[in-house]
């Protein structure tokens, strides 16, 4: 059941609020990414190169990193952040594999002579853009890599900007990108989108990044897949008066250190609970020292909300829709049954986000900005399409061919009711 957010105002009572619905100055930055597009189509590499030097502050030799490259960027990798990256790698493999396998092909005999089907057929083509942003990332290039190749698609390139950290050129290695490009912002979308001559254009892009990124990738949607579009990270905990104020406010502050426009939140039945944890988050602050971000995070974007009951608690969390929610209740995996929006859900005080943005399995890519209503996050499946075909018999003809015939004359398509009609009198013939 969808909870309007206006039925639920009488229930629910804000302890902070955030300025969520602050404007982004979108307008200049789809004007600049419109004109980088159309350069980099019609100019390929040379306009790749310009806005490189203007946006990026650089010009490479080679956009492609060579084999060379990539081995001394392994090479480079401290011994134990490779095995980990490994790690992380093998666990996104296995739930990718096992996800792929729950999708099969069908064939169905619809009606005698009717036989519809689908396949799951990888899409061709991967472009993952892999984000430089304020940290490096390793586990970023695995969540966009590892399941396009589990997919089973012919080709994976990557695209990173030039003055991403070399760590993530061995991960985008290690995660088994065919070929790594250091390109990065809108003039790396529209490379992928357009092709250009060191790079090959892709069927669909996937990955976050920053707003130019996100802006491009928006606009190139069409004739080129996208996965969908990412905004600044979110995390709320749902939680009763079990929740641990401490724990809550350090997982809040996890996300916070994103990014300043992270939106973290706790929405819980207990007041003495959101009480607690204003506290606490802004007693954490003082240590974290990723304050400068986290705590303008939370200042701007924080909000925590008291419900009057659990189905306010629920009805309000559905309404956000959180990128990731995190349920601190005395049952947490009968709450989790009555979720419906949300990215990705962690189920437990144990089952931090944190495990799951770096190394647990499932896919930290994921809805934001209330996406989390229609869509879940980047999966295996955002890698393949299910395609479907159908063949008929003489009995299917007859069957289907009446109807079609009489829909197309009412509707004026004489062609239709002509194709029909010619497969139905074949038919006929055939079954005599
Ligand atoms: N929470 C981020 C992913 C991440 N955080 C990776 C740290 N490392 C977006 O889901
Ligand atoms: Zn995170």
């Amino acid at each position: 059941m969808q909870v309007s957010a206006m039925s639920l105002r009488a229930k629910i009572q804000y302890v902070k609020t955030s300025k969520r619905d602050a404007e982004v100055d979108n307008v200049a930055i789809e004007g600049t990414v419109k004109e980088v597009l159309a350069a980099v189509r019609a100019r390929g590499d040379a306009a790749v190169r310009e806005y490189s030097k203007v946006f990026d502050k650089s010009d490479v030799p080679e956009f492609e990193v060579s084999m060379a490259d990539r081995h001394a960027a392994l090479e480079a990798l401290d011994p134990q952040t490779r095995r980990d990256t490994e790690f992380a790698i093998a666990r996104v493999r296995a739930f990718a594999e096992a996800q792929l396998a729950t999708m099969l092909p069908l064939e169905i005999e619809a009606l005698p002579g009717l036989n519809l089907g689908h396949r799951v057929i990888p899409i061709e083509t991967i472009g993952a853009y892999v984000p430089g942003g304020r940290y490096p990332i390793l586990s970023a290039p695995v969540m966009t890599i590892v399941p396009a190749k589990v997919a089973g698609c012919d080709t994976v390139i990557a695209c990173l900007p030039p003055g991403a950290h070399s760590a993530m050129i061995a991960g985008c290695h290690l995660a088994g990108a065919d070929r790594i490009f250091r390109i990065g912002g809108a003039q790396a979308i529209a490379a992928m989108a357009f092709g250009t001559e060191s790079v090959p254009a892709v069927d669909k892009i996937a990955g976050p990044g920053n707003a130019y990124v996100n802006e491009a990738k928006r606009q190139v949607f069409g004739p080129v897949g996208i996965d969908q579009l990412a905004g600044p990270s979110e995390i709320f905990v749902v939680a009763d008066e079990t929740g641990d104020p401490e724990m809550i406010a350090t997982d809040l502050l996890a996300q916070a250190e994103h990014d300043v426009r992270t939106r973290v939140g706790l929405i819980t039945t207990d007041r003495a609970l959101a009480e607690a944890t204003l506290v606490e988050v802004e007693r954490q602050l003082k240590t974290l020292s990723t304050a400068n971000v986290a705590g303008e995070a939370w200042r701007d974007y924080g909000e925590i909300v008291v419900c009057a009951d659990e189905q306010a608690m629920i009805g309000y969390s559905d309404f956000i829709a959180a990128e990731h929610l995190q349920v601190h209740t005395r049952d947490p995996h009968a709450t989790a049954k009555v979720l419906r929006n949300y990215g990705s859900l962690f189920i437990g005080p144990l089952s931090s986000v944190v495990y799951s943005d770096k190394c647990c399995g499932t896919n930290h890519t994921l809805p934001t900005m209330a996406a989390g209503r229609y869509t879940g996050g980047l999966w295996v499946g955002s890698y393949v399409k299910i395609c479907t075909h159908l063949w008929l018999d003489e009995r299917g003809v007859a069957a289907v061919a009446p109807p079609a015939i009489r829909q197309s004359a009412t509707e004026g398509m004489e062609g239709h009711r002509r194709a029909a009609a010619f497969r139905l009198s074949k038919g006929q013939l055939l079954a005599d």
